[in-house]
């Protein structure tokens, strides 16, 4: 089979999914970082028209959209299957993905962890505390939300990881490094338990160790032969 190439930005909780995902398959893969300068470079549009990562290469086969991409995944390597049997437990799967691009990341994520996290490391910018308050009722919604769907299960369908987990857990962790913790994620303990468990997963700790001040972030390197790591900037 053709390797795998990841091409993100290191960092990247939509990024950091798709190498989590290639652990949890134990698939060897290439990451291949992109610098945030470059997403509006021809060559990177070449990948990806909208500018973004992250963006999977399967040999001659190009693909970007993190779900799309995980699916993929999930259908070329099919053990252990990362998608419910289940109608209901898919569906549900389904919905917590959707729940995490389109009111998560949308609105909340990208305004709170920008302005918090990303802003002040990676460009040396002050938090903008207006619009932080003003993504603060989504943002109220959506963990509220997140965290009934969650219940009192391990994972989003039940026992066992599935995509939904694998997508929504780098976006989560990221509001760790937050205040807006304290309110969001804190108070809700099937959250912050089911963070844990992720985050103690293989596939989270060989993907992502940001040492925060400086925004050095590592990536590990899954391969057939052992893991592999590197350090790469985040800038
Ligand atoms: N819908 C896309 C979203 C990807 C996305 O927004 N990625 C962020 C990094 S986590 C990005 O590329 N941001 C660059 C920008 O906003 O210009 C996906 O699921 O892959």
């Amino acid at each position: 089979m053709s390797e795998f190439i990841v091409h993100s930005i290191p960092g990247s909780p939509f990024g950091r999914t798709t190498l989590a995902m290639l652990h949890e398959k134990g698939a060897s893969y290439r990451f291949s970082p992109v610098a945030p300068g470059t997403l509006r470079s021809p060559e990177h549009l070449a990948r990806h028209p909208f500018g973004r990562v992250p963006v999977l290469q399967h040999g001659a086969f190009m693909l970007y959209e993190t779900q799309a991409i995980l699916r993929y995944l999930d259908r070329v390597l099919p053990a252990p299957a990362l998608t419910p049997a289940d109608p209901k437990r898919a569906a549900r799967m389904d919905q917590v993905m959707n729940v995490n691009d389109w009111y998560l990341f949308h609105g909340v994520g990208n305004v709170i962890v920008f302005h918090r996290v990303v802003g002040p490391r990676v460009m040396g910018l002050k938090p903008d505390e207006a619009a932080i308050e003003a993504a603060m009722p989504k943002a109220r919604a959506v963990f509220e939300e997140l965290a009934r769907l969650l219940g009192e299960q391990a994972f989003f369908t039940g026992d066992a990881i599935s995509l939904a987990d694998l997508l929504v857990a780098p976006a989560v962790g990221f509001f760790k490094d937050t205040p807006e913790w304290a309110e969001l994620g804190a108070p809700r303990q099937n959250l912050v338990a089911w963070l844990a468990r992720m985050e103690a997963r293989p596939s989270f700790q060989a993907t992502t160790v940001g040492d925060g001040a400086s925004g050095v972030i590592e990536i590990g390197r899954s391969s057939t032969s052992g893991r592999r790591r590197r350090r790469a900037s985040f800038a």
